[in-house]
């Protein structure tokens, strides 16, 4: 059994009403069975969230099913109110209601043994009386409570709860746990510490615990993104042969190699992301989670990295064209880059994408031999097309609730429009820092600039996720 002493919460209510939603989504686990079968939860389970300097316990438990009973018998056990709580740890005691009410006494007996109550009701279906039975049942218990309104469907019938719920509970709070983000997540945590004094300090330093387990999560987040980007752009794939004519040979099947390599990779990358947010049961072998548009065609590219134009100016602002083709662009002028006309744009991508992502090289080799190399990237937009599909799966995992139990997707998402807000300054850093990868070189603010990028891209990427 756990110490009582750390803060406890049993969740109750109807069955579907969302119970062991709230708990996943509060626990961060996915391993827990939600479903809309009725019964699902058959019995009360703790789950502990345990963190450095805390740890919470919430338990789940199965729904209230014959609540009018159960209060009957309570009632035919007490002379006055002052019998009302002792009546409750006698239900929970009694083997004659162990066996006619089996999932009362499963939800009540963590009650009596101190933990505090959570109350689950369905904000999109409208009040009634049938629910008072067990909320009486539960102010009988004479523990801390607080409910929660769900609005599963909608919020039609939160006004009309509330008016209800006030009359039995200390506090009451509309909390959705499939659309709730951290922030949400957090807060009400923080209203638990309202429930049980005694548990406040432990609360609130649990709440900073969470806030600091998510800045870590943020942080490898930007350095699992880093490590792609570097892996990516420096790989390459190579065979030696015998003949220059079997290297040349070997163009086709070393592309493919080189592709599939980079799209293993970057699905290692959402693996790796998916278990930093502890979403285990997303798997990245499903079908839904395949990636369109196919990473590389070339046209698909600019939906997810920059345009041509901005690319333009980015190696505009980088020198990355070198001197004089830019003078060329520009007419000698970074000012006229805002302007570029149509041909322009299209002699520069000329310059900036080469038709092929990377280039195949046959080289003899001194000691005999000969061998044919793919790779690494010679793109300009590679790095930011595996930037943004990045953030893209960054942006719907975390913020997706462990209850939710959607397939994730990376579907075409505009990233250029976001991008193109960075300040002037730190789109140059970002592309001169990009542009060095592609060169080789090991650009050491790398990390801050993606964080910055990370953070900087807008909601409605998520709002999109969501639905
Ligand atoms: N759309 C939506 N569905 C929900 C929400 N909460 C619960 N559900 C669904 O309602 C069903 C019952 O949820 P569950 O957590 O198992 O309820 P419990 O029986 O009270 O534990 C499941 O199919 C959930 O996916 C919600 O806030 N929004
Ligand atoms: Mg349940």
């Amino acid at each position: 059994m756990t110490n009582p002493s750390f803060p406890r919460f049993t969740v109750v209510g109807h069955p579907n009403k969302g119970k062991s939603s709230i708990v996943s989504t509060l626990t961060q686990t996915d391993q827990i069975d939600i479903s809309q079968q009725s019964g699902t939860t058959e019995n009360a389970t703790e789950y502990e969230i345990a963190m450095p300097g805390s740890k919470v316990v919430l338990v789940d438990t199965p729904g209230f099913q014959r609540p009018s009973s159960a209060l009957d018998w309570l009632k035919s056990h007490v002379k006055d109110a002052s019998q009302r709580k002792s009546a409750v740890e006698q239900f929970v005691a009694s083997t004659e209601c162990a066996t006619r009410f089996p999932d009362e006494v499963k939800l009540l007996r963590p009650i009596m043994s101190g933990s505090a109550i959570i109350y689950v009701v369905d904000g999109s279906r409208p009040y009634g009386p049938e629910y008072e039975f067990e909320m009486e049942i539960l102010r009988w218990s004479g523990q801390p409570r607080m409910a929660i309104i769900n609005p599963i469907e909608n919020s039609d019938y939160v006004e009309q709860w509330q008016d209800a719920l006030h009359q039995y509970f200390n506090s009451v709070k509309v909390f959705n746990p499939i659309t709730a983000e951290f922030e949400k997540q957090q807060e009400l945590f923080r209203s638990f510490a309202h429930l049980n004094e005694k548990w406040q300090a432990q609360l609130n330093r649990f709440c900073d615990d969470l806030g600091a387990l998510r800045q870590k999560q943020f942080e490898q987040s930007v350095m699992i993104l880093e490590q792609l980007l570097k892996d990516v752009c420096r790989y390459s794939v190579s065979q030696k042969v015998l003949s220059k004519s079997q290297a040349q040979l070997l163009s086709d099947p070393l592309k493919r190699q080189y592709e599939h390599w980079v799209q293993q990779r970057e699905q290692q990358a959402f693996g790796e992301l998916l278990q930093v947010f502890k979403h285990q049961t997303t798997s990245l072998e499903s079908e839904e989670l395949m990636f369109p548009p196919d990473l590389f065609d070339t046209e698909q590219w600019y939906l997810w990295g920059l345009n041509k134009r901005q690319l333009i100016v980015a190696a505009s602002l980088t020198g990355a064209m070198g001197g004089a083709s830019l003078d060329i662009f520009t007419g000698g002028s970074t000012l006229l880059v805002g302007t570029l006309g149509g041909g322009t744009v299209g002699a520069a991508s000329a310059v900036l994408f080469p038709k092929k992502i990377a280039k195949i090289k046959v080289k003899g080799v001194s000691s005999g031999g000969w061998t044919a190399a793919y790779g690494p990237i010679q793109n300009q937009n590679f790095p930011y097309v595996i930037m943004g599909r990045f953030i893209y799966f960054y942006r719907q995992v975390c913020n997706l609730s462990h209850a939710n139990r959607k397939t994730l997707n990376v579907s075409s998402q505009d990233l250029q429009a976001s991008l193109g807000s960075m300040a002037k300054d730190q789109k140059k850093a970002l592309n001169v820092a990009l542009h060095g990868l592609i060169r080789q070189r090991q650009p050491k603010n790398l990390r801050a600039l993606l964080a910055e990028v990370i953070q900087l891209l807008p909601e409605a990427i998520s709002e999109q996720a969501k639905t």
